[in-house]
C-alpha cells in the first residue's frame, strides 16, 4: 500500500504534467498570428509544500509581461533577451497557483515560451511547460491575471513550434533548475544538497 506522502506526489507530478525540455513548445492563440495582436495566457497548477526554488524562465515574439498569482513581475520587450525570475516568493506552497501572461505581436511570427523549474526539499525537480495545456484568450476581463478568475471560457493554447525550432532555434533555456537552489537546499538538507 502506498503511504500517504507517497501517493500525494504521485497526484501532484500529474496534476502538473511534467515535462522535459523536448517538450517545451512555443504556443500562441493559433498557428497564424496576427500583427499587434495581443494574447492573454494562463496556466493554474499544484505547488508543493516542500518547494525550496522556483525559476521561471520565459520568452515571447515579441514582448511579454508575466505575473504569478496576480502579482505582475516582469516585462519583457525584446524575445531575444530571455527573462528568468525567481518567483518563490510569489508562489503559494500546497496550494493552487497561477501564472498568467500578457504577451503581444508586432508583425510576422508570434510565440511565447515558458519553463517553471521548482526544486523541492527532497531534491526532486518539477517542471510545468508552455505547451497546449495552457489557456488563452484575446480579450482582456476583470481580474483575469487572479488565481480566482473563471478562465473556463478560454480556449486551448496552440502548439506553434517545439522548442528550438522555427524562427526561434537561437533561443535556449538554461537547463540549471533554479536561482540560488543550491544554496536554498544545503540550508535545510545539508545531505541533500545535490539537486538530481
Ligand atoms: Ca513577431
Amino acid at each position: 500500500m502506498l503511504h500517504f506522502a507517497q501517493f500525494a506526489m504521485i497526484l501532484l507530478t500529474l496534476l502538473i504534467a511534467p515535462c522535459s525540455g523536448a517538450e517545451l513548445a512555443w504556443i500562441w492563440s493559433g498557428k497564424q498570428a496576427g500583427d499587434k495582436e495581443r494574447v492573454l495566457f494562463r496556466r493554474d497548477f499544484e505547488v508543493p509544500d516542500n518547494v525550496v526554488s522556483a525559476t521561471l524562465t520565459s520568452s515571447a515574439d515579441n514582448w511579454h509581461r508575466l505575473c504569478v498569482n496576480g502579482a505582475f513581475l516582469e516585462w519583457n520587450r525584446n524575445w531575444q533577451k530571455v527573462a528568468r525570475v525567481d518567483i518563490k516568493k510569489n508562489l503559494k506552497p500546497g496550494a493552487r497557483n497561477v501564472i498568467a501572461v500578457e504577451a503581444g505581436n508586432e508583425g510576422g511570427p508570434a510565440g511565447f515560451v515558458l519553463l517553471l523549474q521548482m526544486v523541492l526539499a527532497d531534491g526532486k525537480v518539477m517542471k510545468l511547460c508552455s505547451d497546449g495545456t495552457w489557456l488563452c484568450a484575446k480579450e482582456t476581463a476583470e481580474g483575469w491575471e487572479k488565481p480566482d478568475f473563471d478562465s473556463k471560457a478560454w480556449a486551448r493554447a496552440v502548439e506553434v513550434e517545439k522548442m528550438g525550432g522555427g524562427p526561434w532555434a537561437q533561443i535556449q533555456f538554461s537547463e540549471n533548475p533554479a536561482i540560488g537552489a543550491e544554496e536554498a537546499t544545503s540550508k535545510k538538507h545539508p545531505a541533500e544538497a545535490v539537486v538530481r
